[in-house]
């Protein structure tokens, strides 16, 4: 299905081929994991024993106002010893993820990499002295997922105050030192799959700008696949994602692909995109924030994602030891279970021929379509709406892939379905055309 979104979209000139050979591994993955880790694990939502309840955790500094010199001294304490990168990239896997982005420097401006432009990072300024980013990416080539890293241009160690809005003094020169980092990080660590701008909503931050560093990136990594928050999205698009407003999604001005945030899109997005969620209420790890989303609420998150032709970058939000927490854990261990026999009804997929339906969800491939049931009819479903002439139908979760009965009248299809459910949480029924 063509994108019009696509002529803003993407490199200048590039053509509609090339495009979708750079973004054929991220249309076909689908689900990835967003990883917020930095030294505001350490509060983790708590400062002076005050919780704060409603920011999220990495957003503690601004919270409390805190002044950049009694924050950053949040390093000397960061020493994440039970950090453990090919565990988390094997966690990651397992839940049928394909690719993975992680914080390389948020909002605070502290850095999880070996910068030569700043002392304020992981091994100049923590007793820890490892590179997260150096061992996490070698982690994800050993396990063949896709490695890439979030960077904030919002930053509070630069900035007159770690205000929502902050300015940066002397801004060209933060510019430098910006690219320089993006210089380290796109020439040190590999190939990536993505990268993940944040913090457009600043005052001095503008699409010139954000072309000026897409320009940089796209150089140093032809193959990159970029967000839309590397340029200035319209305001409403950022207050949208702070309220938590499901929104229309536009084609990014600048980057390849738009970021709604804990939402959902209502329609079809004319562009590709990607949701990015947490599993409770908080990016970072918050110590008290036990508001977990069900393993349920998760898996059709991702098939209602996948019926929209988009991407799901589901985050976890580890600990100052360096664990991820394990309610996050036993939920991906799940999701990974539903993934291991129904992921062919996610991976390569498009949007599917049949939208708002009451009882799930469709996605499709040349030749199948696949039905997400979430509320299971229990003898027949009934589907209106399909041009496609049904040649069979079976169940994904039966190995044989037993033919299901169905009849086909007045462009109504009627499949004879077993009384129960094979998953609580999703069944896909797989229609070959
Ligand atoms: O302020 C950030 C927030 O901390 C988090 O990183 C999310 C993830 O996409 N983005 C911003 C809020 O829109």
């Amino acid at each position: 299905m063509a994108f019009s979104g696509d002529l803003l979209a993407g490199i200048p000139g590039e053509s509609k081929e090339a495009r979708d050979r750079r973004l054929a591994w991220w249309r076909e993955a689908r689900f990835g994991m967003f990883i917020h880790w930095g030294i505001y694990s350490i509060p983790a939502g708590v400062w002076k024993g005050r919780q704060e309840k409603g920011k999220p955790a990495e957003w503690i500094m601004n919270a409390f106002q805190i002044p950049d010199a009694e924050y950053s001294q949040l390093a000397k304490d960061f020493n994440p010893v039970q950090f453990d990168a090919r565990t988390w990239a094997r966690l990651a896997k397992s839940a049928g993820m394909k690719y993975l982005i992680i914080t390389s420097k948020h909002h605070d401006g502290f850095c999880m990499f070996d910068s030569k432009l700043t002392d304020y990072n992981l091994v100049a300024a923590t007793p820890f002295r490892r590179d997260a980013i150096a061992e996490l990416a070698k982690a994800c080539a050993d396990e063949a997922i896709h490695f890439g890293i979030y960077y904030s241009q919002l930053d509070w160690h630069h900035a007159t105050r770690p205000g929502v809005q902050p300015r940066i003094p002397n801004f060209l020169k933060y510019m430098e030192y910006m690219k320089g980092q993006l210089q380290e990080l796109l020439t040190r660590y590999g190939p990536f799959g993505s990268l993940f701008f944040d913090g457009d909503w600043m005052p001095q931050w503008n699409n010139r700008r954000g072309r000026e560093v897409e320009t940089l990136c796209r150089r140093l990594q032809p193959q990159v696949v970029i967000n839309d928050r590397i340029g200035k999205r319209p305001l409403i698009k950022n207050l949208g994602a702070l309220l938590k407003v499901p929104q229309a999604v536009s084609p990014p001005r600048v980057g390849d692909y738009a970021t709604p945030e804990q939402n959902i899109p209502p329609g079809l997005p004319a562009c590709d995109w990607e949701t990015c969620m947490t599993m409770n209420d908080s990016w970072g790890y918050k110590s008290f924030d036990q508001n977990w989303k069900s393993t349920a609420g998760l898996i059709r998150n991702l098939a209602d994602i996948a019926s929209k032709g988009g991407n799901f970058l589901l985050n976890v939000g580890p600990t100052s030891e360096g664990l991820i927490p394990e309610p996050s854990v036993e939920r991906l261990r799940e999701i990974g279970q539903w993934m291991e026999v129904n992921g062919e009804s996610i991976y390569g997929t498009t949007a599917g021929p049949l939208q708002n339906l009451s009882w799930g969800r469709t996605t499709q491939k040349p030749g199948q379509i696949f039905l997400h049931v979430f509320d299971w009819p229990g003898g027949e479903l009934n589907i209106s709406g399909l041009k496609e002439k049904i040649q069979s139908a079976c169940l994904l979760e039966d190995p044989q892939r037993g033919p299901l009965p169905f009849t086909t009248a007045n462009g109504n299809l009627a499949i004879k379905l077993p009384e129960k459910a094979p998953n609580s949480i999703s069944s896909v029924v797989v229609l070959t055309v």
